[in-house]
């Protein structure tokens, strides 16, 4: 049976944008599973499947439903370990936790104070009232104080913290070594979401190892990432 993956949009159906569902579309991708993407928009996400609370990206394959990206990629490896592996061993998966807090506390902070106006301007009428409340109750300033980012200085400190990505990447074509791994799609999550929520750019120059690992991971699974064009 198909797997169905709840996959956060806004206005417009054929633009999913966030990090965490596109590290469960390529995370299903990469099992070589067939899905559906079901899009919901922002209002509907906590009632999903008759729940509260619930977050996205969330999956329901046959009777079980998982939610969270972390926890579907490991569903998928336990539930199809006869294809491609997400994670190799017990030791992946802990080595994946410090990529994902890595994305969560550095990266992602950055690309929400580059591109927070951005993501809400993608959002239909109720999807923006909804995010607006939430996201000002959250951060305690309106959005247009929060998207702070956008000076030389602070790309010039994210540039530095993406130090230890580029030295990596510059040694071997994937985080997870000569093929890509889940690792690989928590940080491809996180700029995917900026190439497709903003024309802000937060992605290095063709030529640094970061861009040239961002391409083929745009390339993978019959270019999955490249059929959301960038934000024009
Ligand atoms: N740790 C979760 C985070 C999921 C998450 O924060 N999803 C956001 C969309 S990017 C969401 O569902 N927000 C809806 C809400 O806050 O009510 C994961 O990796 O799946």
């Amino acid at each position: 049976m198909t797997i169905q993956l709840y996959d956060l949009v806004g206005a417009d159906p054929a633009r999913p944008f966030s990090p965490h569902c596109w590290k469960a579309r390529m995370a299903l991708a990469h099992k070589g599973l067939p899905f559906e993407a079901v899009p919901v928009r922002f209002p509907e996400v906590a009632t999903l499947e008759g729940g509260e609370g619930r977050t996205v990206p969330l999956i329901r394959d046959g009777d079980t439903v998982v939610q969270d990206s972390f926890a579907i990629a490991e569903y998928l490896d336990d539930r199809y370990p006869d294809r491609p592996m997400l994670f190799e061993g017990a030791s992946g998966r802990a080595l994946t936790r410090f990529v994902e807090s890595w994305m969560q506390r550095t990266i992602h902070p950055y690309l929400v104070s580059v591109a927070v106006l951005d993501i809400h301007a993608l959002q239909d009428e109720a999807g923006q009232a909804w995010f607006r409340a939430r996201r000002e109750a959250l951060f305690g300033k309106p959005l247009e104080e929060v998207q702070s980012g956008r000076t030389p200085e602070a790309a010039g400190a994210f540039d530095r913290t993406l130090e230890p990505l580029r030295v990596t990447l510059k040694r071997q074509p994937f985080l997870g070594g000569e093929t890509p791994r889940f690792a690989d799609y928590v940080v491809f999550g996180g700029f995917q979401w900026a190439r497709v929520a903003s024309r802000y750019r937060v992605m290095p120059e063709a030529g640094d190892p970061i861009r040239d690992w961002f391409e083929r991971c745009l390339d993978l699974h019959q270019g999955l990432g490249r059929r959301t064009p960038a934000a024009a």
